[in-house]
C-alpha cells in the first residue's frame, strides 16, 4: 500500500468512528428520551409540569364552624399539606380516609401535616366535644379536602 493509500485509509476510519459516535450519541439521546417519556406515563405524569406543592392553611373553628371559604380546601395530588387548627372549644377532628384524627383546645395550634397520595374528596369530621364524645358523622363535615389527580 502506497503512503497516499495508507493516509486515505486512516481518514476513513476516523470518519467512520465520528460517524458511528455520532449515530451511537442520537440513538442514546433518543431511547433515553423514551424510556423517561415511558417512564412518566407509568406514573401517571405525562402531563405534568410543576412538581408538588406546599400548602398551608390555617382554620380557626368558631361556634363549630370555619370560614366559607376553608369549608373547601383543594389540593393536587402529591402535595404536601398543612392544616393549622385553632377552636375556641375543645373538640376531636377527624380527617377521614387520611385517618388523622387529633384533638384541638382552644389556645392551642394543632397541626395535620401530610401528604396528598390519595385522591378524592375526604370530610373532616367533628369527632367529640368536651363532655361530649359521641361521634357526629351524621352532621355536615367542618371542612371537605378535596385531592385532584396530577
Ligand atoms: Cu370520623
Amino acid at each position: 500500500m502506497t503512503r497516499r493509500g495508507l493516509v486515505r485509509l486512516a481518514l476513513a476510519a476516523a470518519l467512520a468512528l465520528v460517524v458511528a459516535l455520532v449515530v451511537a450519541a442520537v440513538v442514546a439521546v433518543r431511547y433515553g428520551g423514551e424510556t423517561v417519556e415511558t417512564l412518566r406515563a407509568a406514573l401517571g405524569l405525562a402531563e405534568t409540569t410543576a412538581g408538588p406543592a406546599e400548602h398551608v392553611f390555617e382554620l380557626r373553628i368558631e361556634e363549630g364552624a370555619v370560614a366559607d371559604e376553608m369549608e373547601l380546601i383543594r389540593v393536587a395530588q402529591g402535595d404536601l399539606v398543612t392544616l393549622r387548627w385553632r377552636a375556641d372549644e375543645t373538640l376531636v377532628l377527624h380527617l377521614h380516609g387520611y385517618d388523622i384524627e387529633k384533638e384541638v383546645r382552644p389556645g392551642v395550634v394543632t397541626e395535620f401535616v401530610f401528604t396528598a397520595y390519595a385522591t378524592g374528596r375526604f370530610p373532616v369530621a367533628v369527632h367529640g366535644r368536651e363532655g361530649l364524645d359521641a361521634a357526629a358523622h351524621d352532621e355536615a363535615p367542618l371542612v371537605t379536602l378535596e385531592v385532584y389527580p396530577r
